[in-house]
């Protein structure tokens, strides 16, 4: 395979015809010209920033765990190829999933040009049923739109559709199927689409490092490799393109870096990212840059389905800053759900005898459920521990929608390699209290309350709180 940057280097003197067969109707319009030839992508790393070679400079984005789709000019006109084909992708060490994707990965690669450049994009289909793409939050020609049925026939398997509009507005995009979306959504595809200004712009701010990713989510059975498609709202993966912690690569800057994180939800809920040790402002949504008015700082920004946020901050605090969905159970991997909740029950004894009829029984959840990261428990083969991930105290106790932000002082610019562990300046960490404990003083056992009972009830009640069993709809 070749590389992605001897692949611009060539860009120009690529001629090569792809195998696939072409549909001549669709092509036409483009004179004669060839197909750029479609580059792949199979290695789940976060790759460099790609330079753009040809075409008006801009600052370009580091897509998490992901890369950038390398474009050809011709005559002017930026030419990119996207494959819609079946992939492989490794969701974590030791994880793989059957998936859908564009050019190798799910997601695919990030399509990043210029406000104000024409774009012509060739959609290949591999996959066994109709397909078509939708430029989420693009203005275009309606034709372009990509809505199968409603502004042009569904792409057949083995066909190839040509989209050409002008990039008019500067933003965080996307870009996802239009044809059995259910279906194809819920096997990953999708993409985000960047599109930088073309001149200093009153409303977005020039910064030194800019990362962009998508929340996506899966139900995949341990052990299975392929999603389950029906599922609406009981996922039990939840994902930052296609990756969960401990796989999601962590976020590195400079100290003092102006940073842009650019996120996309295309999951079936809600996801409120939060962010450690420093505010952000959102500046900018896939409506485009917000207005100054609008903004506030925050450490958490709701991103609801079909949304997309752009927040900025200044890296001024030096550090391993967690960086995660606030929803508690959208930082786990697969695991049941219909478990009670066992805090506070005595097994001793009991274990005891179960274990005697099923060998590997293993009691969860008495003192909470993080034991489970430090369980030898017996797990089919492809399945992604629940909760793991080491770090440089012990284990984090986290999957799912997960990462770092690591902001360190000596971190050359440009560079994006992971640098280690924080080593926290002597006194200032949590650190164990050894001296005397005082008991604390309780309030009154009755409770405080506006308006306190007159009489007493006759016997105490002691409430037994309990998580409904059955359905978990309510993510
Ligand atoms: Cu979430």
């Amino acid at each position: 395979m070749l590389s992605r940057r001897k692949m611009l280097g060539r860009a120009g003197a690529m001629t090569g015809a792809i195998t696939a067969a072409v549909a001549a109707a669709s092509v036409s319009r483009v004179a004669m010209a060839a197909l750029p030839e479609p580059v792949l992508q199979t290695r789940p790393d976060t790759m460099p920033p790609l330079v753009p070679g040809t075409g008006r400079p801009y600052n370009p984005v580091v897509t998490l765990n992901g890369w950038t789709l390398p474009w050809r000019m011709n005559n002017g006109v930026k030419e990119f190829h996207l494959v819609a084909e079946p992939v492989v992708r490794e969701m974590a060490p030791g994880f793989k999933a059957h998936l859908w994707g564009y050019n190798g990965q799910s997601p695919g690669p990030t399509i990043e040009v210029v406000e104000g450049d024409r774009v012509r994009i060739f959609v290949t289909n591999k996959l066994g049923e109709l397909h078509s793409v939708h430029w989420h939050g693009q203005r275009l020609p309606n034709g372009m739109d990509g809505v199968t049925g409603l502004t042009q026939p569904g792409i057949p398997p083995g066909k190839t559709f040509v989209y050409e509009f002008v990039a008019r507005r500067p933003g965080t995009f996307m870009y996802h199927p239009h044809a059995d979306e259910m279906v194809q959504m819920a096997m990953g595809m999708m993409g985000l689409w960047i599109t930088h200004p073309k001149a200093k712009h009153p409303l977005i701010d020039e910064v030194d490092r800019d990362f962009c990713f998508l929340l996506n989510a899966f139900d995949i059975d341990p052990g299975a490799y392929t999603p389950k498609i029906m599922t609406m709202l009981d996922f039990n993966l939840w994902a930052w393109n296609s990756r969960i912690f401990p796989g999601i690569d962590p976020l590195v800057v400079r100290k003092n870096d102006r940073v842009r994180i650019r996120v996309g939800n295309l999951t079936m809920t809600n996801h409120p990212i939060h962010l450690h040790g420093h505010e952000f402002l959102v500046t900018g949504t896939d409506g485009g840059p917000t207005p100054k008015s609008t903004r506030m700082y925050e450490v958490t920004t709701d991103i609801a389905v079909g949304q997309m946020r752009q927040i900025d901050f200044l890296a001024d605090e030096e550090g391993d800053w967690a960086f995660h969905c606030h929803k508690s159970h959208h930082t786990m991997n697969a695991m049941g759900h219909n478990v009670p909740t066992m805090i506070g029950v005595d097994h001793r004894g009991v274990a005891k005898q179960i274990t005697r009829l099923i060998p590997d029984y293993m009691v969860m959840g008495e003192r909470g459920m993080k034991d489970m990261t430090e369980m030898e428990m017996p797990l089919p083969d492809n399945t992604a521990a629940m909760m793991t991930g080491t770090g440089p105290f012990g284990s984090v106790g986290m999957g799912g929608m997960f990462s770092v932000l690591k902001v360190r002082a000596d971190q050359p610019r440009g560079d994006y390699r992971d640098p280690g562990w924080y080593p926290h300046p002597p006194g200032t960490q949590a650190y164990e209290w050894t001296g005397a404990l005082a008991e604390p003083a309780r309030s009154p056992a009755d409770g405080g309350g506006a308006m306190p009972p007159a009489a007493k009830p006759a016997r105490e009640v002691e409430v037994q709180a309990r998580k409904p069993t059955g359905g978990h709809g309510g993510h």
